[in-house]
């Protein structure tokens, strides 16, 4: 069987170590596509090297020309610029979205039966560009957001109940942005959901709440850190998973940006919710019953991501 190839469009910190997880995990061969080809030309090299010291027989390469993914299986998009000290990631909107229409050319070009994962932010407004300009199947354009909020809150949930991350499943729903809804009631420990654990007094109500704040902000507290960019370990780790459970049909149910047609009683717009993953891309969307105070959070999340879908219609007549 002939290894699968996997595109990383943008070689910057996120694409760079898409690639170095890709190839450590021989999950096919990997192009490494940007503006910069010097860049991604460098990176492929020296991943390249190491791959004799880890034992990886795939292939790496850089590019700065769309040909050279020509047959891909997956595209992982992170081109285009990540946030500075004091942006918020709507900021991006402008610069992005060019760079978005740029990408879905070359996607539909060479690669048009991909699985696209978009990271590029504001999140749910480039994927849903992203799909627009390339005319992709819905089903096979999909924005990673979710599953890094998601690792975020459970990561904060572990460190404070002192428990194995493998025992916790945290749910964050709604748009990749400040308003985003970290699903208490769905979330569980060990099987118990958060507000079992806050009634029986083995996590108080405070911490929880912390928490939540903590989630919601958890990119600018890196990106404050970092001084300059954004994460880049986690977000690739779980556009990763997102791949890795299209490439081998795991059917993985995971919180992502996904096309909606009625769900959640939207259409026509991008943002996160529960999907399974497979072989034929999002193939089932699924719906959390969510009560008034929920369905309050989703609503607003949902009207900040609608905001910013009209400012791209508003920037590029052609998505109106
Ligand atoms: P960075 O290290 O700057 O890499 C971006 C790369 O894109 C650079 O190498 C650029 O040269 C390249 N690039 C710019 N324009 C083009 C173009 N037109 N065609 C091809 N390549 C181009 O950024 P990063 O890797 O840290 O972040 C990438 C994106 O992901 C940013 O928009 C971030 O805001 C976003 N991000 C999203 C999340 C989510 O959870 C959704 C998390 C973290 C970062």
């Amino acid at each position: 069987m002939a290894r699968k190839k996997i595109a990383m469009i943008g070689a910057g910190m996120i694409g760079g170590t898409l690639a170095h997880i890709a190839a450590r995990e021989e999950l096919g061969d990997v192009v490494m596509f940007d503006i910069f080809g010097g860049v991604a030309q460098g990176k492929a090299l020296d991943m390249a090297e190491a791959t004799t010291v880890f034992g990886s027989d795939v292939k790496l390469a850089g590019t700065e020309a769309y040909a050279d993914i020509e047959g891909a299986d997956v595209c992982i998009v992170t081109a285009g610029f990540p946030r500075k000290p004091g942006m918020s990631r709507d900021d991006l909107i402008g610069k992005n979205l060019g760079v978005m229409k740029q990408v879905a050319e070359g996607i539909k070009t060479y690669a048009p039966n991909a699985f696209v994962i978009c990271i590029t932010n504001p999140l749910d407004a480039m994927v849903w560009a992203l799909q627009k300009f390339s005319g992709l199947p819905t089903n096979k354009v999909v924005g990673m957001a979710g599953v890094l909020d998601s690792a975020r809150f459970a990561y904060f949930l572990s460190e404070k109940l002192g428990v194995s991350v493998k025992d916790i499943r945290a749910w964050t729903l709604g748009g990749h942005g400040d308003d985003m809804v970290p699903m208490v009631r769905y979330s569980t420990v060990g099987g118990l959901p958060l507000n079992v654990l806050v009634e029986n007094g083995m996590l108080s109500q405070e911490d929880l709440d912390a928490m939540v704040v903590r989630t919601r902000k958890g990119g600018g507290e890196i990106v404050a850190l970092l001084g300059n960019g954004s994460a880049y370990y986690a977000p690739a780790e779980s556009a990763i998973a997102m791949a890795v459970s299209y490439l081998k049909d795991q059917k993985r149910v995971l919180p992502s940006a996904a096309y909606l047609s009625g769900e959640y009683g939207q259409n026509d717009m991008y943002v996160g919710v529960p999907v399974v993953i497979g072989a034929n891309g999002v193939e089932k969307v699924v719906e959390f019953p969510m009560d008034a105070s929920e369905k309050e959070m989703m609503e607003k999340s949902i009207s900040a991501v609608n905001v910013l879908i009209e400012a791209c219609k508003n920037l590029e007549p052609s998505l109106a």
